[in-house]
């Protein structure tokens, strides 16, 4: 029998005001184009990490407990849209230096956990909706200012209905 597995990820999990912020602004520039994602489930990816064994998972951990990371701050404020995936997506305009630096620290450790690395460049971006037809222009918000502390260990679960993202862990920036 394989191994049981995990779908896992790293993430920024903003709090829920921002979330809800975010939330708005998907519902009125999306209206019933796509299939917004809901608030609960907003956030940004820092590695993905996929199908991960038990032991995998203990790895990744013991990785994420040598991060040396930096608090920072996000400013949201881009609308975009990948016509492959199909995603309308809220991002940075600039990536701040301590988050490059912290998805640099998480792959490089990840590597010995035998994950591959994402061989396109890293970009933050928080997905808003799914399933969008069409073309979608790109566009500037009055900015989501979003303080960033922690960094997390997210189970993605699939069921019938849609996802369920299950915060495993959390880890602190330094201030
Ligand atoms: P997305 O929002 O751009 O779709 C949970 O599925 C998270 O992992 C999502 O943020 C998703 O990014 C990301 N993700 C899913 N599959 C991925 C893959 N194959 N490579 C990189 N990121 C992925």
């Amino acid at each position: 029998r394989p191994p049981e597995t995990q779908r896992l990820f790293f993430a920024l999990w903003p709090g829920a005001e921002i979330r809800e912020q975010a939330t708005q602004i998907a519902q009125r520039m999306l209206g019933k184009r796509g299939k917004c994602v809901r608030s609960e489930n907003l956030h940004l990816t820092l590695v993905f990490l996929g199908s991960t064994t038990e032991q995998q998972r203990a790895c990744a951990e013991a990785v994420a407990d040598t991060i040396e990371g930096t608090a920072f701050a996000l400013r949201l404020e881009q609308i975009g849209y990948w016509s492959r995936p199909r995603v309308v997506w809220l991002a940075p305009r600039e990536t701040p230096q301590p988050l490059i630096e912290l998805v640099q620290q998480l792959n490089q450790g990840l590597t010995a956990c035998g994950y591959q690395p994402e061989a396109r460049p890293y970009r933050a971006h928080m997905t808003l909706a799914r399933k969008v037809a069409g073309y979608f222009p790109a566009r500037e918000v009055a900015p989501l200012a979003c303080p960033v502390e922690h960094f997390y260990l997210v189970r993605s679960v699939s069921y019938p209905g849609g996802v369920e993202y299950q915060v495993l862990r959390s880890w602190p920036l330094a201030q």
